[in-house]
């Protein structure tokens, strides 16, 4: 907890752009805890959600957060990220007033100082679970439900490298509260998560996807989560092309999309761009036209975006 509210202006609760479940989740249950301690604050999301999170949302009867278009001047607590690339416009004349996160530090520039709250574990969810333990403010089983659900999706239930033993606590105690067998539910989420149904080859690439400016260039990284990613590799051509198309508009040096195997735990990567052989030498691995094979590979955040990034900054 962060004390006594001090101003009595309204906090925007915000995660980042192209807005997951642990996001969302985590912008919900943190207005409820801010709001716990008599601080004025509101969810908001920046973005469309995805059908993961329609469905969590829908499953514990939550509704949806306002869209916030532009955090310009407003007061706003940024969750789940600390980096304006990911960031809803505006955030640069925002007042950033805290920052609760499980990323590593980025770029978040303030005036005054601030409350900063980050974490190396999983998901969000689990750093505001512990915030509401700490603080002596009881979870009820909606707010548990939708924690869990961001730190399983996070987590990929738990399995990916991310996942630390804290993760496997809060989890457990989550579950308890939101009367769910963790397992099973994560397996529901799993299948929402990975559902490709009618997505056209755009919505593949650009639906989680994340950009990051190194050196002066923007590099972008998509990521398919799926246990069926043979629906996603056969369309192979038509996303390559497409990536390239998306690549030329945006200006990236480089575009890489991952297409993630939950079951298997292996990554196929799609590299577009003038720089796509950094790609291959920062992961030690070999394209075979535009695609590598990166075994063990389930997280962006861990496993991808480290080596690409010592590449374009070293
Ligand atoms: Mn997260």
């Amino acid at each position: 907890m962060t004390g006594e509210p001090e101003e009595e202006e309204k906090h925007y609760i915000v995660g980042h752009k192209q807005p997951d479940t642990d996001t969302i989740v985590s912008a919900i249950a943190y207005s409820r805890l801010q709001e716990a301690s008599g601080r004025d604050a509101v969810a908001v999301r920046a973005g469309d959600l995805n059908p993961e999170t329609e469905f969590v949302l829908e499953k514990f009867d939550v509704d949806e957060p306002e869209l916030l278009e532009d955090a310009s001047g407003k007061s706003v607590i940024m969750v789940d990220h600390n980096v304006y690339s990911q960031a809803v416009e505006g955030m640069e004349d925002a007042k950033v007033r805290q920052v609760i996160d499980h990323h590593r530090l980025g770029d978040i520039e303030t005036s005054e100082p601030i409350y900063v709250r980050i974490e190396p574990v999983g998901s969000t969810a689990t750093i505001i679970t512990d915030m509401y333990l700490e603080a002596g403010v009881e979870i009820d089983r909606k707010t548990s439900g939708l924690l869990l659900s961001g730190l399983l999706s996070d987590t990929v239930v738990l399995r990916s490298p991310t996942t630390t033993d804290v993760d496997r606590r809060v989890a457990g105690e989550l579950a308890e509260r939101a009367g769910v067998d963790y397992e099973e539910y994560g397996k529901e989420i799993l299948s929402k998560k990975s559902e490709i149904g009618e997505k056209s080859p755009r919505e593949m690439i650009l639906g989680d996807f994340k950009e990051y400016d190194w050196s002066g260039e923007t590099v972008g990284i998509g990521q398919v989560e799926t246990v069926e990613p043979e629906k996603v590799l056969e369309q192979k051509e038509t996303l390559i092309d497409t990536m390239e198309d998306i690549g030329e508009e945006r200006g990236y040096p480089l575009l890489v999309l991952l297409i993630t195997d939950l079951l298997e735990e292996h990554t196929e990567a799609f590299a577009v761009g003038k720089e796509k052989d950094r790609f291959e030498d920062a992961l030690e691995t070999e394209m075979d036209d535009s695609q590598a094979s990166l075994p063990g590979v389930m997280s962006r955040k861990k496993q991808v975006v480290p080596p690409l990034e010592e590449s374009f900054q070293g």
